[in-house]
């Protein structure tokens, strides 16, 4: 893609808190992602396009430099295990913390407890960090249902105000790493487009 930029991001919570954002900065998209189906969005800068994608495929993009910049949970950068992108800046938005939860009540087995949740990579390395073992069973969604159908005895995701862990009958038993959404850039385009990327980085870090 030429000399401009392409910031990808995800439609929902992502997209919502980097929006108010990128107009402090004078940044303006041309339409509304969640109301367009176009997945690439001009702005009012004619050298950046925003991407609309996936939350768990921004990494992927920017790694590739089919976009050169992104907006990622640290949830999906932690999972992706992508060492290959600069992560430049803690945007400070969509916080929330990983956490272990169960049953409300009740404790994890002591022997090889059965953990559901689409954060395999983070669930396997964060109990094997406390010499505990896990049969980790991935899910794609609705995680809090896998206790209440007896698929699992916990599960590891995300909680913002608890509202979701009370109303399936869930507490929260273990913090594991508090989250936030951080600006990644292709390590390519760090170089190629450093002087644009970089503006934007301080542009960036002043409104947070
Ligand atoms: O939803 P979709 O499958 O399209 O994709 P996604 O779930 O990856 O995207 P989205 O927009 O739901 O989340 C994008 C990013 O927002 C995540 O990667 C996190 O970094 C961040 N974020 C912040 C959250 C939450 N807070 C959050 N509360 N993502 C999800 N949740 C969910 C959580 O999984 C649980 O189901 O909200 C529910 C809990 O919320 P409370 O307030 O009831 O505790
Ligand atoms: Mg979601």
């Amino acid at each position: 893609m030429t000399t401009g930029l392409t910031l990808a991001l995800s439609k929902g919570r992502i997209y919502k808190d980097t929006l108010p954002l990128l107009e402090k900065i004078g940044i303006e998209p041309a339409e509304d992602p969640e109301a367009s189906r176009k997945l690439i969005i001009p702005t009012n800068r004619s050298d950046l396009n925003l991407m609309v994608i996936r939350a768990t495929d921004v990494p992927t993009f920017v790694e590739y430099g089919a976009a050169d910049l992104g907006v990622a949970g640290k949830d999906v950068l932690l999972e992706a295990e992508s060492d290959n992108l600069y992560e430049p800046l803690d945007l400070n938005i969509a916080r929330c913390r990983l956490m272990v939860a169960v049953p409300k009540g009740r404790l994890l087995p002591q022997t090889r407890p059965r953990i559901a949740t689409k954060y395999v990579n983070l669930t396997r390395r964060y109990f094997a960090g406390k010499g505990q073992q896990v049969e980790v069973i991935k899910l794609y969604g609705s995680m809090e249902l896998a206790p209440l159908a007896g698929l699992a005895d916990g599960i590891v995701d995300l909680v913002d105000t608890g509202n979701t862990l009370r109303a399936n009958g869930l507490e929260a038993t273990e913090d594991i790493v508090t989250i936030s959404s951080r600006l990644v850039v292709n390590k390519a385009a760090m170089k190629m487009k450093s002087s644009f990327i970089k503006q934007l980085i301080n542009e960036l870090s002043e409104v947070i």
